[in-house]
């Protein structure tokens, strides 16, 4: 075991008499060291070992089920520069509640310190952090999740600055009081500093609000790094689709919620000849290189996935995936296996839910939790793109917009350049699906699918975005594409998931400048698809005057929101 550098321990030195956990464990990343993570949770009555290899079951409270945007917090030194869609703290009041939050927070407990590294290893794009955490819980989900232990260690000792994160559940054992199975506070702080790259999370074990190098790092305080040192870090998935002719080209693709992005990073594409890789479903890092192209990397190593709607039909090399070495949260119980709503037709006897109790059919409610997880490394995906872990990253040709919208928008259209591209991003919406969340059905912007994940202000990201063109640079093509449009009678027009393929077809395509193409004002659209769809053609057309009012009412949202901030090609 390597020590750490001496700047290093002084900072978890800090942590240490903050927190005064009992005691403190330094984590290698090995197999044994997660297995035995596992072992004690299991002892504890904590984790439950399933039928299949390497699979454990953990149920949370019912408290702590999601992420907790209204406690998120972006605490730079300047208000405007978290900008009004995230919440902000003055950083100096924020150290102060977190002190006291803080303060004692471990005692009863032990606490481990998790060196991490975001990225491949052998990628120079890659960067390390350290969680340190009281919950066992995040070890074992953060050994799948990044690369742990030695191999950021020696990152670290060879002078790489770790992004420091400090979690706590929020719960201290005192005097010997007993623990219970998932720790967690109603208070719940996600604090993060972009200008001196920290990150404190409290009272929440679930998630986002947790494992710090998913949403936190990869997203919140690198969005900011990229910023200054002017790469990206975005909110997308990554495809590489190879055409019939054995051509490749590698796609990004930016989702907001419910619109099924990690089946589209799975997708087993219904078109003969085609072939679709997975590098990611969540997280692209994307810098431009010397020869004028621009790479991505998935800065994960796992992939954290809503369970629910998961099957068979919608995504089978998910089900594939998820069958060893799997931790499952918040899911149904199923004798020795798991079960959600959307895995199969019929809902099972005997079940046990979410919260652990027997599942009453009748009483209406799922038995797992629409927002129940699972935690499954990278390597299990069948269709693993071989270049996932290469030292150069793999170049983008096509970055993909795309919502959940029952009108106006088409299946897929091309934008005339990158700054109508950037427009497609920043105006990206989508209906809620949800009742929980507001009324069903309401349009919700979220430019990016960034707006709970951007460390800074939206205005000067869609800057950033604009600005990466430049002379010298093979600019990818920018689309936007739309699963959801519904006929009169509110039926889906297109049959989605592997026939999507015929969409990633047409952009492959466009990019080689080998297909037909419908002008617009607002963009190129497809003559036709090689596939019979009632009602294909209002799908691949837009309505002009609707389509113009739309774009209108988008810039008004885009002036109102981000004010002087908003880049004015955008609103021109
Ligand atoms: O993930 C989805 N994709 C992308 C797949 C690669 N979903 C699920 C969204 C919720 C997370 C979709 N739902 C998609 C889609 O392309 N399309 C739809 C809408 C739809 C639903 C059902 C049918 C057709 C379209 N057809 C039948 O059920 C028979
Ligand atoms: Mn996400």
């Amino acid at each position: 075991m390597q020590t750490l550098p001496e700047a290093i321990q002084e900072k978890i030195d800090a942590f240490i008499k903050l927190c005064t956990p009992d005691d403190v464990v330094i984590c290698n990343g090995s197999r044994k060291e997660y297995q035995g993570f596992l072992d004690k949770m299991e002892s504890m009555g904590v984790a439950t070992a399933l039928k299949n290899e390497g699979c454990y079951y953990f149920r949370s409270d019912p408290k702590d089920v999601a992420r907790v945007e209204s406690c998120t917090f972006i605490c730079s030194e300047k208000k405007e520069d978290a900008g009004p869609t995230n919440n902000h703290e003055d950083p100096k009041a924020m150290k102060e509640r977190l002190n006291s939050l803080f303060s004692g927070c471990m005692v009863g407990r032990t606490m481990y310190v998790i060196p991490y590294l975001m990225g491949p290893p052998q990628n120079p794009m890659s960067k390390v952090g350290i969680e340190v955490t009281d919950s066992m819980y995040v070890c074992v989900n953060m050994y799948i999740m990044a690369r742990m232990g030695e191999i950021a260690l020696k990152r670290i000792n060879e002078g790489a600055d770790p992004v420091m994160g400090l979690h706590s559940v929020g719960m201290p054992l005192p005097d010997g009081k007993p623990d219970v199975h998932w720790p967690c506070n109603e208070e719940k702080v996600i604090a993060h500093f972009p200008e001196t790259r920290e990150i404190f999370s409290f009272g929440s074990g679930y998630g986002g609000n947790a494992l710090l190098g998913k949403k936190c790092f990869a997203l919140r305080i690198a969005s900011t790094m990229a910023r200054e040192e002017g790469w990206l870090a975005e909110h997308m998935l990554i495809i590489g689709v190879t055409n019939p002719e054995g051509q490749k080209k590698y796609f990004a693709a930016a989702f907001p919620s419910q619109c099924g992005k990690t089946n589209l990073a799975m997708i087993k594409p219904n078109l003969p000849g085609w072939k679709v890789e997975c590098v990611g479903d969540d997280i692209a890092w994307m810098q431009f290189h010397d020869d004028g192209r621009l790479y991505a990397i998935n800065p994960e190593n796992g992939f954290f996935g809503v369970a629910p709607g998961t099957s068979e039909k919608t995504n089978p090399y998910a089900m594939e995936i998820i069958r060893k070495d799997t931790l499952f949260t918040n899911v149904a119980l199923n004798g020795d296996s798991v079960w959600w709503e959307g895995m199969t037709d019929t809902v099972p006897d005997g079940l046990i839910n979410w919260k652990g109790e027997k599942h009453d059919k009748e009483s209406g409610e799922p038995a797992s939790h629409p927002n129940a997880r699972f935690t499954a490394p990278l390597s299990h995906c069948p269709n693993l793109d071989p270049a996932t872990f290469s030292e150069r990253g793999v170049p983008i040709e096509g970055i993909i917009f795309g919502g959940r919208r029952e009108s106006t928008i088409p299946l897929v259209m091309e934008a005339k350049d990158w700054t109508q591209g950037t427009f497609y991003g920043a105006t990206l919406s989508s209906e809620k699906t949800a009742a929980a969340e507001g009324k069903t059905g309401e349009l919700r912007h979220d430019p990016f699918a960034m707006i709970p994940f951007c460390g800074y202000h939206m205005g000067d990201y869609f800057a950033h975005f604009l600005s990466q063109e430049k002379e010298g640079r093979q600019m990818p093509k920018v689309f936007s594409v739309n699963w959801f449009r519904k006929d009169q009678d509110g039926k889906f027009i297109w049959p989605g998931y592997g026939e999507n393929m015929h969409a990633l077809a047409w952009m492959f395509d466009a990019i080689e400048g080998v297909v037909e193409k419908k002008e617009t004002a607002f963009g190129y659209l497809p003559k036709n698809l090689p596939i019979k769809v009632d009602g294909l053609q209002e799908i691949l057309s837009i309505d002009e005057e609707e389509f113009g009012k739309e774009v209108a009412e988008n810039k008004e949202y885009l002036k109102s929101t981000f004010g002087d901030r908003c880049p004015k090609a955008l609103l021109s």
